[in-house]
């Protein structure tokens, strides 16, 4: 038995709920409402970016070892909490619990790292010309941090914004998506328990009303975005007008793995596997190209087809499905409609996705997976958009020159994973593709914390994410001391006064 949620905002302490609301369903069951969360407003975003800007001061002076130490609180309370958190999400966002409870403790890696910058420097020692001087490096926080969230991981990526900005002495307000305002709300309530003071974060739920009042808020110093790369643009073209904005943005891939002509077969299928279909192909770093040699695309398709065969589609909340329905019919119809593209574009289909209809589905969004063969074109879009859904295409190539341009070939470089068991192989891919998360002989997904996240071209604006965050979320202070009785200076400039 489950109970619906009341959701509210969290504003300089306070709870509040006014207004307009939305509800947030569970996309495995849509007559299940997970709870009704108030649609923020202008207000609402206001107040919430005056909550961050009063808290700011305090905490800002508050010591970074202390600000640490309320990390550590947190990471025992999420310990604690995992189950029910994953649970949570499950429901709330459709992916299998195993998932959750794994992107549960991608949260707690990040909230532990965070603890344990508190007593790590923040800066450096560097030396001068003058030896009487001494001077240093010092980060400083910005001020106010936006936080806004995508569905897809709406524990931990909230975590690794949120992480490096509060324990750099920023505030924050966190607008988590639509599509998950529950597990954003109890993530929340989870800061506040672990004694994290009022104002020093704020939720604000909602939609495009809330999220652009944050961004158009000039009292925000940084907006952390994760999300589609329209909306990333958007940010970026609004806060091009405020001068010292930054803009940490990661949005959308067609990430890709290369199966080389002298890769392990089986590894090769599980890697392809893996990437194109955890998560129902809803990560950013989803795999749904797999370019594969000529020699081998034959029976790496018989292969994976087989195996995708089996994969077992269900109830989220039962640990022994694979995958769990899309998030929302919207995202169901998109992938339909690129499972169309690719037949119109000449692709040959070797497993066509489908609604699942039974009783066991029919109340949620699920779509079985799609696997096509089709060859390189610069123009084909099922293999240069994103799709964001169990959606691959498999594309033969003949020399590692021709894979890497196709690799290429897209307006997105988030993350490449390469199967081979050759060095010089691996080098060449390594330096010739465009990508911001590279990996060998594993799939494109399952990265840690404290590797930079993020990619180039439009998947990143150049801001890597997780533990990478902390040069986004401060400022690099040039701090210098004159013990000497007089002023002494730099490059032979004298202090004489004539
Ligand atoms: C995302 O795809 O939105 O690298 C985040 C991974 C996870 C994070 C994915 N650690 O697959």
């Amino acid at each position: 038995m489950t109970t619906t949620l009341s959701g509210k905002h969290y504003l300089a302490g306070q709870w509040h709920a006014a207004g307009a609301t939305f509800a947030s369903t569970n996309p495995a069951r849509l007559s299940e409402t997970i709870g009704a969360f108030p649609r923020g407003t202008k207000a609402d975003a206001d107040a919430a970016v005056a909550a961050a800007r009063a808290a700011f001061p305090a905490w800002r002076r508050t010591s970074r070892i202390h600000r640490a130490e309320l990390f550590d609180n947190l990471a025992q309370i999420v310990k604690r909490e995992t189950d029910a958190l994953a649970r949570l999400m499950a429901r709330e966002c459709g992916k299998v619990v195993t998932e959750c409870r794994a992107e549960v403790v991608e949260g707690l890696h990040m909230i532990q790292y965070v603890f344990g910058t508190g007593r790590m420097p923040m800066g450096d020692v560097l030396a001068l010309e003058i030896a009487e001087k001494d001077t240093f490096m010092r980060r400083k926080p910005w001020g106010v941090a936006a936080v806004i969230t995508p569905w897809n991981f709406p524990f931990a990526v909230p975590l690794w914004m949120l992480g490096p900005s509060l324990v750099e002495g920023n505030t924050a307000v966190f607008k988590p998506s639509e599509d998950t305002p529950a597990i954003g709300q109890r993530l929340i309530e989870l800061f506040i328990e672990a004694g994290f003071p009022p104002g020093v974060i704020n939720l604000v739920h909602g939609e495009a009303e809330a999220g652009e009042a944050l961004v158009r808020n000039p009292g925000v110093n940084c907006v952390l975005f994760t999300g589609s790369y329209e909306v990333g643009k958007r940010i970026a073209e609004i806060s091009a007008s405020m001068h010292d904005r930054i803009v940490a943005s990661e949005a959308g891939s067609k990430s890709a793995v290369i199966v080389a002509e002298d890769a392990k077969l089986d590894l090769a299928v599980t890697c392809g596997l893996i990437s194109a279909f955890k998560t129902s192909g809803q990560r950013c770093v989803s795999g749904s190209r797999v370019i594969v040699h000529e020699k081998l695309i034959d029976a790496y398709a018989e292969k994976l087809v087989a195996l995708t065969k089996r994969l077992r589609i269900g109830d989220p909340l039962d640990a022994n499905n694979f995958m769990g329905p899309l998030i929302n019919q919207a995202a169901l119809e998109k992938v339909e409609r690129y499972n169309q593209i690719a037949k119109d574009e000449g692709a040959t289909i070797l497993l066509l996705g489908e609604r699942l209809t039974d009783a066991a589905h029919a109340d949620g969004c699920y779509l079985s997976p799609t696997i096509y063969r089709i060859k390189y074109g610069p123009k084909v879009r099922c293999i240069r958009e994103e799709v964001f859904g169990p959606h691959l295409a498999l594309i033969p190539f003949k020399d590692n020159e021709e894979a890497s341009r196709i690799y290429n070939d897209t307006e997105y470089g988030l993350s490449l994973a390469i199967i081979t068991e050759n060095y010089r192989t691996m080098r060449y891919f390594r330096d010739e593709c465009e990508y911001g998360m590279g990996y060998v002989n594993l799939p494109c997904i399952g990265a840690e914390v404290h590797l930079p996240f993020g990619g180039v071209k439009k998947s990143s604006n150049g801001h890597p994410s997780a533990a990478a965050l902390v040069e986004a979320v401060t400022h690099k202070t040039a701090w210098t001391v004159n013990h000497a009785e007089e002023a002494k200076m730099a490059q032979g400039l004298t202090t004489e006064i004539k």
